[in-house]
């Protein structure tokens, strides 16, 4: 089983928590007395565990075989750098053909020089004479460069924070990147783990859309909240609404897919941001982009938009599986390291369309497996 999911220590015995809109329903083991924080779920850790349960992470099963399709994925990048390491000489044709290497691999311009200066200077440091310990020493340097991404998705109320469910989350992204399909995964081990999900619909023109996110939320027996036609933004203020009202845990919007350049749908998606704010105060407490993993340089511009737009709280990068480059993570990163909110977290990374193929981002292991 996919396993991420980690319920902190359990609150003091549920009630009803009230709402302006509407009657609650029946008190859920993860929601809390009004004033009370709410758990948070830590979607980092083993699925598994009982509501009120706390535990601690340990290593998924599915991981090591998810691991090894990350590196077949990312393959071609791989051996296009490693090719780098196999001579005999450290010197400045060896500086060049990784600069080459990483530039081809989606890296960009400014973080190929981060990493090819802090490389120099671990290889000064180890006092390295074999291209192979570069290697090595390249993992290190991609793994703290991309270790700012590395940060989990935490569902309920921090401690001490007194955020009141639902957790909302804004799930935004450039057309078939990948938004449906990982809110539906998304659902599945949050259901698992007894979080209560609703399920806006704010892709509402596309009929084709309503009907893939019902799916999921058939499949994973969730609640959505859906409308032919009609604006987006109140959809999702409907479903926002409709979520305190029934007690959710989490409500996760779907939205259509975009081009930040089409300036008028961007509008619509900062109306449905304002929208979700006025349903409920603080919402949304994430607004993600889903970034395909193939979409090279330009993923970092799409980034960069949508930041611009809507405040991004976090990243899902799709599609590692096919033939994308990975390089862009670094790119991501150290854009992130001149931002003035700080980096943009990768919360999970998708390397297929099976449930197990969402998984948490781990900087270490990404830089491994990106070196094969
Ligand atoms: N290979 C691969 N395919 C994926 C992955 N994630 C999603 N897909 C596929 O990509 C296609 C588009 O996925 P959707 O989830 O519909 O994308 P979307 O962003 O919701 O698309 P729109 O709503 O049309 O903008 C589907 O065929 C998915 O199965 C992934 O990690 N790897
Ligand atoms: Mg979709």
């Amino acid at each position: 089983m996919f396993s991420f999911f980690r319920k902190k220590p359990a609150p003091a015995p549920a009630t009803p928590s009230p709402t302006p809109e509407a009657t609650p329903s029946p008190p859920q083991a993860t929601r809390t007395t009004p004033g009370v924080p709410a758990p948070a779920v830590d979607v980092t850790a083993p699925l598994a565990a009982a509501p009120a349960a706390v535990t601690t992470p340990a290593p998924a099963p599915a991981r090591s075989g998810w691991l090894g399709r990350l590196s077949q994925g990312l393959r071609k990048t791989g051996s296009g750098i490693t090719q780098v390491f196999t001579g005999t000489r450290i010197d400045d044709a060896l500086y060049e053909a990784l600069e080459a290497a990483l530039l081809q691999a989606d890296a960009g311009v400014p973080a190929t020089q981060f990493l090819l200066d802090d490389l120099k200077r671990r290889v000064k440091a180890a006092k390295a004479t074999d291209p192979a310990a570069v290697k090595g020493l390249l993992v290190d340097a991609i793994a703290a460069l991309l270790a700012p991404l590395q940060r989990p998705l935490v569902i309920g109320s921090q401690a001490g924070e007194g955020r009141a469910p639902p957790t909302v989350i804004m799930v935004t992204g450039v057309n078939g990147a990948g938004k449906t399909t990982t809110i539906g995964k998304l659902t599945r081990h949050l259901a698992e783990a007894d979080a209560k999900v609703l399920l806006a619909a704010a892709d509402t023109f596309r009929a084709a859309a309503r009907e893939q996110l019902a799916v999921w939320a058939d499949r994973n027996g969730v609640e959505i909240v859906s409308q032919a036609g009609g604006d987006p933004a109140a959809v999702t203020f409907d479903a926002v609404s409709a979520g305190r009202a029934r007690g959710c845990d989490v409500v996760i919007a779907d939205t259509a897919g975009r081009l930040p350049t089409q300036l008028h749908l961007m509008e619509e998606l900062k109306k449905i941001r304002r929208t979700i704010a006025k349903a409920h105060a603080g919402a949304p407490h994430e607004v993600l982009l889903v970034v395909d993993g193939n979409t090279g340089q330009n993923a970092l511009a799409q980034v960069q938009a949508f930041d611009a737009a809507l405040g991004l709280t976090g990243l899902v990068v799709t599609k590692l599986d096919g033939t994308a480059k990975g390089g862009v993570l670094a790119a991501i990163a150290r854009w992130g390291a001149t931002r003035a909110g700080g980096p943009v977290p990768v919360y999970f990374i998708g390397i297929g369309e099976k449930l197990e193929d969402l998984q948490t981002f781990d900087a270490r292991e990404f830089a491994q497996a990106l070196l094969g």
